[in-house]
């Protein structure tokens, strides 16, 4: 039996044991044998990376805006659904971010720079150069409420980029997504005052 080590995922785990038994004459495992034993061993971590792993964040503001942040990834590999209520905003486009840092001690300028584990320049949610947290503009009627959903790729809650512990905010003015031409367009799109933000945690 080889020597448990946390770099493996459970299924080499039981692989490498099947092999060292074939080592000890005990060979050969068939595939369904394998299958079964990966099924019946493994069951707890195979659940752990299939089960749905959800997150939300309240924001909060020293602006009277206000509003609920729901956060859903159903798999390691699948993106996250992004669902939002905001209100208390003008109407029009407000730039929409995730932002590094879950610490509002100082407000929303506390939570750092958008999130940005690949050190790329501000872009669009579709760019191939963009910020993970760059999540573009969200659109607030002439009642200053947004009711929006977006589903991005970059934005995990499982795994080592998850953005459990990071913050959304939401800015005062549209994103140019990095397209405006302004000193700012490539790092922030320009968009103006932090609004308001929440920490995203855990949701059961
Ligand atoms: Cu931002
Ligand atoms: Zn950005």
């Amino acid at each position: 039996m080889p020597r448990t080590n946390t770099l493996l995922t459970c299924s080499q785990v039981v692989a490498l044991e099947e092999r060292s038994r074939c080592l000890m004459g005990r060979c050969p495992i068939s595939r369904s044998r394998l299958l079964t034993l990966l099924q019946t061993r493994c069951r707890g971590v195979l659940r752990s990376h299939t089960k749905m792993a959800k997150g939300v964040a309240v924001l909060s503001s020293s602006e009277g805006v206000s509003g609920t942040v729901l956060f859903e990834q159903a798999s390691e590999d699948a993106p996250t659904t992004v669902t939002g209520n905001l209100s208390g905003l003008k109407p029009g486009p407000h730039g929409f971010h995730v932002h590094a840092l879950g610490d509002t001690t100082n407000g929303c300028m506390s939570t750092g720079p958008h999130y940005n584990p690949n050190g790329k320049d501000h872009g669009a949610p579709d760019d191939e150069v963009r910020h993970a947290g760059d999540l573009g503009n969200v659109t607030v009627g002439e009642d200053g409420c947004a009711k929006f959903t977006i589903v991005d790729k970059q934005i995990p809650l499982i795994g080592s980029q998850s953005i459990i512990g990071r913050a959304v905010v939401v800015h005062a003015d549209a994103d140019d997504l990095g397209k405006g031409g302004h000193e700012l367009s490539k790092t922030t799109g320009n968009a103006g005052g932090r609004v308001a933000c929440g920490i995203i945690g855990f949701q059961g």
